[in-house]
């Protein structure tokens, strides 16, 4: 059914777009009624509008606290027009049928990002914008609701062509988008609140996400996949500003997450390249450049296609040797004038700045879907510093051995389990990664290093001389020996085996220097 619009409603805080809608309705001899900001923004550009408190013949009351919670309101809105009762009531108490509804919310999320106080947050807090657009979505049947200003053109067009009427199949599709824009700003709510109260697991809960882009397809071609983003306004790829290059994929994104998360651990320069949410280099350098050539050496083989972040400027010099490389993300806080004009040249590469680096200690909630429902829990924020440490074996570490323990750890957070990574003075220098066994994450980690030594006309595997972390706890010394065969010389482990002693004895008679952190960095 094809519903004339004859009278509207407007009560909107984002204005954009209102004057020209405003000014096509009055052209159609459609009677705007509208409250207070959005009514002078309508008669100061000249458009004829009735004040809602004109309309109901009741004020504004309590700073706008209570505006449009009126039933001349809500009847000439909720009224069914095919129900012999309803327009009977709605002539018996002088409501008007409201036909086209155009609200949008305060803006609350806008409101708690900028940091304002309680009361003020509170305050935007939007309760009869709410029911006037669920009231709208409910009676679709006649009445078209309209929340996002993108939309206007549409009603437009379909006024247009069909004598200011919409079609119902438009109704019900704005309505559909009604609901998901009410839902999702009562969620952005109760996070909030829930934050404050700090309830980390609410008894129920809404993604709260906001439809940011359609990607061509997921994790494979034959699935459909978007991108939404969270209240959460933390710094990365779904906030990123994307400088050049084709549109990003679902693994893209995925793994661009996963390199930029990384890169965040640490504070000196630093590069990571990543494939497949893994890292196949990860290094600290006294400048960037230093620090590509390092990470780089650690799997040329595997950095091919790769996706490289940094936590620093992204620099000239770093990026024509980034240029030199096929990669397909580069993910910076920022890139300078000069670097921007060396990636330029490269038309497909897909160059992200995100203006600020995300904090590794932040507290926040990570999902995965299961069968049935979805798991939280909290960000994996665990920072193991030099305090935490203890030394399990005769020898203590060297100061070098310490500093690159504690950079292998962190990196080993990032990499999915059974990770085991050996590092060199500040770099990677083999990574095993998300193996079902232990030992075999250790015999590939050092089979790489065996690998790129090759590669760059070494005599010795570049492993000798390293240390190794581990994820979680080897089990059995069989891990450990492995790692010693290949030379390293200490080891960075959570400790907490009932074998430990075993291991501890196993360090100790190979002469490698153990330290236990006391934490695990399982990552699936
Ligand atoms: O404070 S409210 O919850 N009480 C109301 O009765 C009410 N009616 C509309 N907020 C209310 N609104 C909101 O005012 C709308 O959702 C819209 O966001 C805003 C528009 O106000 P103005 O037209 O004065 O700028």
């Amino acid at each position: 059914m094809s519903e004339t619009i004859r009278r509207a409603l407007v009560s909107v805080s984002d204005k954009s777009g209102l004057v020209e809608f405003g000014k096509f309705l009055a052209d159609q001899g459609i009677e705007i009624l509208s409250t207070g900001g959005s009514a002078k923004a309508l008669k100061d550009a000249g458009v004829p509008v009735k004040e809602v408190s004109a309309h109901t013949g009741f004020p504004e009351i309590m700073d706008g606290r209570v505006k449009t919670l009126h039933p001349k309101i809500h009847g000439g809105i909720l009224a069914r027009r095919d129900l012999k009762t309803h327009t009977d009531a709605m002539t018996e108490h002088d409501i008007a049928p409201i036909d086209l509804v155009i609200v949008n919310l305060y803006p609350f999320e806008a409101t708690v990002t900028s940091g304002a106080d309680y009361e003020t947050c509170v305050e935007n807090i939007d309760i009869g914008g709410p029911g006037m657009v669920r009231a709208a979505a409910k009676n679709h049947g006649f009445v078209t609701i309209i929340t996002d200003p993108a939309d206007y053109q549409l009603v437009i067009d379909e006024m247009k062509a069909q004598g200011n009427s919409t079609s119902a199949e438009l109704r019900r599709k704005l309505a559909a988008s009604a609901y998901s824009h009410t839902a999702r700003y009562d969620s952005m709510i109760s996070n909030w609140l829930q934050s404050e109260c700090g309830i980390d697991f609410p008894r129920e809960t809404t993604l709260g996400g906001k439809h940011k882009q359609s990607l061509r397809y997921g994790e494979n071609p034959h699935q459909v996949a978007a991108v939404y983003s969270s209240i959460d306004a933390r710094p990365g790829v779904v906030t990123a500003k994307q400088l050049q290059g084709k549109e990003l994929s679902y693994n893209n994104l995925n793994d661009t997450d996963a390199a930029f998360e990384l890169v965040s651990e640490f504070e000196a320069p630093t590069i990571a390249i990543i494939k497949h949410a893994n890292p196949c280099g990860v290094a600290t350098g006294d400048n960037l450049s230093d620090a590509y050539k390092a990470a780089l050496a650690c799997d040329p083989v595997s950095a091919f296609g790769g996706i490289i972040a940094t936590n620093r400027t992204m620099d000239a010099a770093t990026a024509s040797q980034v240029a030199d490389l096929f990669a397909e993300v580069i993910i910076a806080p920022d890139v300078d004038e000069e670097a921007r004009a060396i990636f330029a040249s490269k038309k497909n590469l897909r160059v992200l700045i995100t203006g600020a680096m995300p904090n590794p200690a932040d507290r926040g909630m990570t999902m995965k879907t299961i069968s049935g429902g979805f798991l939280l829990q909290g960000r994996d924020n665990g920072r193991i510093t030099a305090a935490d440490l203890k030394v399990v074996t005769k020898r203590a570490p060297t100061e070098q051995e310490l500093a690159d323990m504690l950079f292998s750890f962190r990196v080993g957070k990032h990499v999915k389990s059974n990770a085991i990574v050996y590092v060199k003075n500040g770099a990677t220098v083999g990574i095993g990664a998300g193996q079902m066994s232990r030992v075999d994450s250790s015999r590939i980690a050092a089979w790489k290093g065996k690998e790129a030594a090759e590669a760059a006309g070494h005599a010795q595997s570049v492993t000798v001389g390293s240390v190794v972390s581990s994820d979680a706890f080897f089990p059995f010394a069989d891990g450990l020996l492995a790692a010693a065969e290949a030379g390293a010389t200490a080891v960075i482990q959570p400790g907490g085996s009932m074998r430990d002693d075993e291991v501890i004895a196993a360090a100790d008679k190979a002469g490698l220097a153990m330290v236990f952190t006391g934490m695990r960095h399982f990552r699936h």
